[in-house]
């Protein structure tokens, strides 16, 4: 059995240009295992503590703090350790953090270890990720953010992100490319409109518009342009990103000029349900609305997926409530909002045994990590969320998914629209 030697960190660059971690794991049999941390900008107010440096380098954003706690407090703890037994690796760098959100170490920090140590076990194991971390063989359908708002793009709209799901395909490979054709085909029609084509912090597009509404409006238009069915071949999904225009009381949509209750809000994503073909609705609430969220989801739950976000973070504590109080049935799963592999796996596992979608997804700052996309296939999440097909930081983890289902051959299975099979009944 192969041991940790040692582990170590470094301060590297996200896609926004901030700093992040990367860690890299050495086993005793030579195997090695790299990961690297991203980071979000419109962040649940429950997440793990992402820790910074403060003070002036990188204005406060250095990492370097995080970095030696990796290389001076985790690398003597881990070390000897079987990389295999993730939860007993995850369980030591939590002991040591011994605090509640991760302040003492850093999520950061404990995230970059248990994520390299998988890589390096799976690599000591001769095995391709997913296929250490369970093997499934379901690739998920892809929700493509193809215009930019909220805190990705100033200037846009509203809500945060407007994506495009390939549900209507046999495979993930046609499923990509038919997001690729419509992200091409909104970029002519924004480009021939005399709007701008320059992209958001996750690759989409992010023209200036006059309401939330004219931008479901343009994916629509782009899906036919490319020859697409809309709701079809391809669905619409929404990540609103509520917690981010909600002033205290009301939801205020500067770009329609109104400020909305809850019931209000849930309202009009009724009238566009109706409308438009939209499978999916992220964070249509805040992040503390429970009752809000129970509505919502009483109105819409068998019509759309109700994905929480900002309202669960990844926290098994969090998921525990709203299956109980039924306020969502879908969780977005970002191992950094949680900080170690082994609990992310908890909150996928009892948001399967629930019955519930979960949505394996990136963060708004990424890196050149894939370890989601061989996430995604390993839980059979049947979803992942990681942004535009443009900007290598996006592309990678799409690029790695062609490749596993490559791999898989004949194995491989699209999700396609099965995780709304059992919405719609
Ligand atoms: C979200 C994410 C990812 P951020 O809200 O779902 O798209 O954004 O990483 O900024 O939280
Ligand atoms: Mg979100």
């Amino acid at each position: 059995m192969a041991r940790i030697k040692n582990v170590y960190a470094s301060e590297i660059l996200d896609s926004r240009g901030n700093p992040t971690v990367e860690a890299v794991a050495y086993l005793d049999d030579g195997a090695t295992g790299w990961a690297a941390v991203p980071s979000g900008a419109s962040t649940g107010a429950h997440e793990a503590v992402e820790l910074r440096d403060g003070g002036s380098r990188y204005g406060g954003k250095g990492v370097l703090t995080a970095v030696a706690n990796v290389n001076d407090r985790i690398a003597p703890c881990v070390r000897g350790l079987d990389p295999a037994d993730q939860q007993g690796v995850d369980q030591a760098m939590l002991d040591l953090d011994d605090t509640i959100g991760k302040s003492g170490l850093g999520a950061n920090a404990i995230l970059a270890v248990s994520l390299a140590a998988a890589h390096a076990a799976a690599r000591s194991a001769g095995l391709p990720l997913y296929r250490h971390l369970g093997g499934g063989a379901l690739l998920p359908t892809p929700m493509l953010n193809l215009l930019n708002g909220g805190r990705h793009a100033t200037d846009s709209t509203d809500f945060q992100e407007f994506m495009v799901m390939p549900i209507g395909f046999g495979s993930f490979a046609e499923g990509l490319r038919c997001g690729a054709e419509v992200y091409q085909a909104l970029r002519g029609i924004v480009s021939a409109r005399g709007m701008s084509t320059n992209v958001g912090d996750e690759g989409g597009v992010a023209p200036s518009l006059p309401t939330n509404e004219a931008a479901v409006e343009l994916l629509v238009e782009a899906i036919e342009k490319a020859g697409y069915r809309p709701g079809e071949d391809c669905a619409l999904a929404l990540d609103v990103a509520a917690s981010e225009f909600y002033d205290g009381e009301r939801y205020a949509l500067a770009r329609e000029g109104v400020a909305l209750t809850s019931a209000e809000l849930i309202g009009y994503y009724e009238e566009w349900v109706k409308k438009y073909p939209i499978v999916s609705i992220e964070d249509g609430l805040t992040e503390d609305d429970w009752e809000g969220w129970a509505l919502l989801t009483e109105r819409l739950g068998s019509r759309a997926q109700l994905v929480g976000d900002d309202l669960f973070t990844t926290n098994p504590e969090r998921i525990g409530r709203g299956i109980a109080e039924r306020t969502a049935n879908a969780v977005l799963v970002k191992l950094n909002q949680i900080g170690s592999l082994t609990e992310t796996r908890a909150a996928i596992r009892m948001t399967q045994a629930a019955g519930w979608n979960a949505v394996i997804s990136h963060r708004s700052g990424e890196t050149e990590d894939t370890t989601i996309a061989d996430l995604s296939v390993a839980t059979s999440a049947g979803q992942i969320k990681t942004g535009a097909p443009a900007r290598s930081e996006r592309v990678a983890k799409y690029n790695r998914l062609l490749r596993i289902e490559a791999e898989l051959g004949s194995e491989a299975e699209y999700a396609g629209a099965s995780p709304f099979a059992k919405l719609r009944r």
